[in-house]
């Protein structure tokens, strides 16, 4: 059984419906708790205009990283995601496999850690509420050190998502 972390977003329609729905998801196919963290409200990266909720949460898995990979498509088609071109769309869900125990992957369709997640802090700050201990599988670099050295971005926190 592994740990995965997965980061959560959404910025179209109900944001907070979907993050619900995917943490719904998300316990159907965990083998224990999972654990969430608050929601963040933050500005979109790229060119979409629509403030994003994120949020992160952590499952217990026996499904394979291409299977989880699979298993969050599905859930972010069963949350009503449109299957689009355009490259960071305004999108109802998008679910990302930030970590997945202590392994690094590099294929064609799934890379673990996300390319990405060390400039975003809309993926750090909830990754940091649900595991502290977290580092980065490749350089151990601990995540309040990931977060001082990210890019500032315009986020708020908004309150936990068991809360709200
Ligand atoms: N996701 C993106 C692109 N930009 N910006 C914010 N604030 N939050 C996101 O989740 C996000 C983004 C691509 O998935
Ligand atoms: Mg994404
Ligand atoms: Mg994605």
């Amino acid at each position: 059984m592994e740990t995965a972390i997965i980061a959560l977003g959404s910025n179209l329609g109900d944001r907070l419906s979907h993050l619900r729905f995917a943490l719904a998801a998300l316990q159907s196919i965990s083998e224990g708790p999972v654990q969430a963290s608050s929601v963040w409200e933050s500005e979109p990266i790229g060119p979409s205009e629509h403030l994003f909720y994120n949020a992160a949460a952590s499952i217990q898995t026996n499904l394979s990283p291409q299977q989880l990979f699979e298993a969050c498509k599905t859930i972010e088609k069963d949350a009503g995601r449109e299957p689009g071109r355009i490259r960071w769309a305004a999108r109802v869900l998008d679910l990302d496999i930030i970590q997945y125990g202590d392994l690094v992957i590099h294929t064609e369709s799934l890379i673990i850690p996300h390319r990405e997640y060390q400039n975003r802090l809309f993926v750090l700050l909830p990754v940091q509420e649900i595991s502290p201990g977290f580092k980065d599988p490749v350089t151990e670099t601990p995540i309040g050190n990931l977060i001082r050295k990210c890019p500032e971005m315009k986020i708020r926190n908004v309150s936990p998502l068991a809360e709200i």
